[in-house]
């Protein structure tokens, strides 16, 4: 057996590898769910991750539906003379050929690093969002003939936003925390928006929009984008691919991009719209579902941004009052930065209330690019917030 010590245990790694021929296994990337490591060997490397599995409770519903999702993307690339390595996730399987290996009773995947692509925590480049919203409506276009009855529900109601307002309230009274009375302003703007929060979940129920294959968290570090040419690449993270609505993707990417703050950003001065990466992002999306996206839906863009929002910042204060059990601290977090998920709470309801203020100019940028790309509506200016 190898001496050499990595931050996770040898027995997980035997199961994909020689043990002795891993150069270095480093923990990789900002994602607050599961735990990702990069194994490095001389001339290759790979990711492996830990499955969060009281998130995701069924870690095989997760793996059959990456592996439905990214064997249809991948005939697609292949079919257009692209190299499916750098757009596709490709699993590597186990020594056994399972997809996950169950070591000690946890749940662990390995997929091919994409060496080519970059992920972004951080950026404000117009280009890179461009790029990002073509990534996005790539996806929903790839899977537009794909059958969402194929796939399991991995997280149930995910971006039912009624669903999680109801949850919600039965948390403030339960109150675990003791931390309801800390967050009354930020309650107050949940509550008086409550009307306000149906309209996708509704339009999905009378059919108006279709449910279609989404990814249902794309924020920006779930996108790969070429290092060399900058060009997009494909999404990661597909944990969350499931049935939804494609106004939950397109306003979660803003969420996350179209902000002048990062999600957790303390400063809520410093939160405001970036104009410009939304209508960045707004003009590579739509340039790729154009055939595809219907008129409900192009009416609700802007309003996705909205809900979107207002959705995580109703998920962060539920958490935080619940005590944290969800997006979970790390020890250095639980001392440097306890209230951590109030603060980002309040970062994305401030981000909510900019997406009201500003309605009617992002409305504008919306109808410019509808229009200049030959789409044949346009949206009504007011606010329906
Ligand atoms: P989480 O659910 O915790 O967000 P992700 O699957 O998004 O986990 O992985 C976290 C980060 O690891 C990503 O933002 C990305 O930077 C990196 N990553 C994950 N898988 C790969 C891969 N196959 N190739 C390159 N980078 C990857
Ligand atoms: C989580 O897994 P990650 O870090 O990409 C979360 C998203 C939230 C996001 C907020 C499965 O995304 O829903 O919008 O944090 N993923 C899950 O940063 O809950
Ligand atoms: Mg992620």
């Amino acid at each position: 057996m190898s001496k050499k010590r990595f931050p996770l245990p040898n027995v997980v790694l035997s199961e994909y590898f020689k043990v002795e021929n891993i150069q270095e296994v480093r923990r990789y990337g900002n994602g607050l769910i599961n735990n990702t490591f990069l194994v490095i060997f001389p001339t290759c490397k790979y990711i492996i991750q830990k499955i969060n599995d009281e998130v995701f409770t069924n870690p095989f519903a997760v793996m059959n539906n990456i592996e439905l999702v990214t064997a249809h993307i991948r005939k697609n690339v292949i079919y257009s003379g692209q190299d499916d390595k750098t757009c596709v996730l490709t699993t590597v399987l186990t020594k056994y050929g399972q997809t996950m290996a169950i070591v000690n009773d946890e749940y662990w995947r390995c997929t091919r690093f994409i060496e080519e692509g970059i992920t972004y925590d951080h950026t404000d480049d117009p280009h890179i969002f461009e790029e990002a919203g073509r990534a996005v409506g790539l996806f929903h276009r790839q899977l537009d003939d794909f059958h969402t009855r194929l796939l399991v529900d991995t997280i149930k109601n995910f971006h039912n936003t009624p669903h999680r307002y109801c949850t919600f309230l039965d948390i403030l009274k339960i109150d675990r925390a003791n931390r309801v009375k800390d967050c009354q302003e930020e309650i107050k703007f949940i509550i008086d928006h409550e009307d306000k929060i149906n309209v996708i979940t509704k339009l999905l129920h009378e059919r108006k929009i279709p449910k279609r294959v989404t990814h249902n968290d794309t924020k920006l570090n779930n996108i790969m984008i070429d290092k060399v040419t900058h060009k997009a690449l494909g999404l990661i993270d597909l944990d969350t691919v499931m049935k939804g609505s494609l106004l939950y993707d397109y306003g979660d990417a803003l969420r996350c991009g179209a902000s002048t703050a990062a999600e957790d950003d303390p400063n809520l001065d410093n939160v405001g719209i970036n104009k410009t990466v939304f209508e960045a992002f707004t003009r590579g999306y739509l340039s790729e579902v154009k055939g595809i996206i219907v008129d409900d839906e192009i009416k609700n863009l802007v309003y996705s941004f909205f809900l979107m929002c207002y959705e995580v910042g109703l998920r962060f204060l539920s958490d935080y009052i619940d005590g944290d059990r969800y997006f979970k601290l790390t020890p250095e977090t639980k001392q440097k930065r306890p209230n951590i998920n109030l603060e980002r709470a309040k970062n994305q309801l401030k981000l909510a209330k900019e997406v009201k203020s500003n309605y009617t100019d992002l409305t504008k940028i919306v109808n410019n690019i509808l229009h200049e790309q030959g789409y044949r509506i346009t949206l009504e200016e007011g606010s329906s917030i």
